[in-house]
């Protein structure tokens, strides 16, 4: 089987991180080894939560790894605690990623223009460094602002300018997310020179884990062959049919991607 390592947070509640990606990639045929960076309670985004950071573990987690031999075709990083984690996940990269490892950087650190809660420039600084040695990035709009060092807009020139200037930088393939006009709302894909558009219905504004689902469908989708362009549309198509089955609930809930799982097999 291809081996997946994710490395990201579990969170009780919010259909977020670890939550979604374990059963997506599984589901998709693929073994998922998960580096917890954190327990939390449910995800920041409620009104109050409780984290219990992993950071002192971690090194000893990877050292037992390194013990077993561990390998990757795909390495999968998400939501960290805290500055330190992105110091651990950078030599863990730097170990296990080899010329065959697909490496997938989801920038998480902000949404609608503001940072996560116990985020800090510094630290999006250090998950800029990671996107660099990334094959896939999965930033949404306000990411692709904080990585460029340019203003957070919707506009949609602005937005592929950014694009740009992360490739003419260094930056490989681009999944721009969650750019809405007009009752859609679509994932710009920058990859080999070329950019496809991948656009979706869009329903009730934002819901938790939407993000984590989209890049858990790709690391399963390229892991079993798929174009980048293809798993793209596969995520978007999924993630607009859970919210399509999503029982009445605030959004910070997240979506009902369970009842729809197995099209994903
Ligand atoms: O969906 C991104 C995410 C992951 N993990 C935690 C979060 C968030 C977004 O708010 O709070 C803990």
């Amino acid at each position: 089987m291809k081996t997946c390592a994710v490395i990201n947070d579990l969170s009780g509640f919010g259909k977020c991180s670890l939550g979604v990606a374990l059963p997506i990639i599984s589901v998709m045929g693929s073994e998922v080894h998960p580096l917890q960076t954190a327990a939390l309670s449910n995800q920041t985004g409620y009104d109050g939560y409780s984290c219990a950071s992993l950071t002192s573990s971690m090194p000893d987690f990877v050292a037992c790894w390194k013990k077993h031999k561990a390998a990757f075709d795909c390495i999968f990083t998400g939501y960290v605690a805290d500055e330190k984690q992105l110091d651990i996940i950078d030599g863990f990269i730097d170990y296990f990623k080899s010329e065959k490892t697909l490496l997938i950087v989801d920038p998480v650190m902000a949404d609608d223009g503001n940072l996560y809660d116990g985020y800090t420039e510094k630290m999006c600084r250090k998950i800029k460094n990671l996107c660099l040695k990334a094959d896939i990035i999965t930033p949404n709009t306000a990411e692709l602002a904080f990585l460029a060092g340019e203003p957070y807009t919707n506009d949609y020139e602005k937005i592929i300018s950014y694009a740009e200037k992360l490739i003419r930088g260094g930056m490989k393939s681009i999944v721009v997310t969650g750019y809405k006009k007009n009752g859609t709302i679509s994932n710009l894909v920058f990859e080999k020179g070329n950019m496809t558009i991948i656009s979706a219905k869009e329903k009730g504004g934002y819901y938790s884990g939407t993000g984590d689902i989209l890049a858990s469908v790709i690391a399963g989708g390229v892991l079993r062959g798929m174009s980048l362009t293809a798993a793209v549309r596969l995520a978007a198509d999924f993630i607009e049919r859970s919210i399509a089955v999503t029982d009445d609930k605030a959004h910070c809930e997240g979506i009902d991607f369970e009842k729809l799982l197995e099209v994903l097999i």
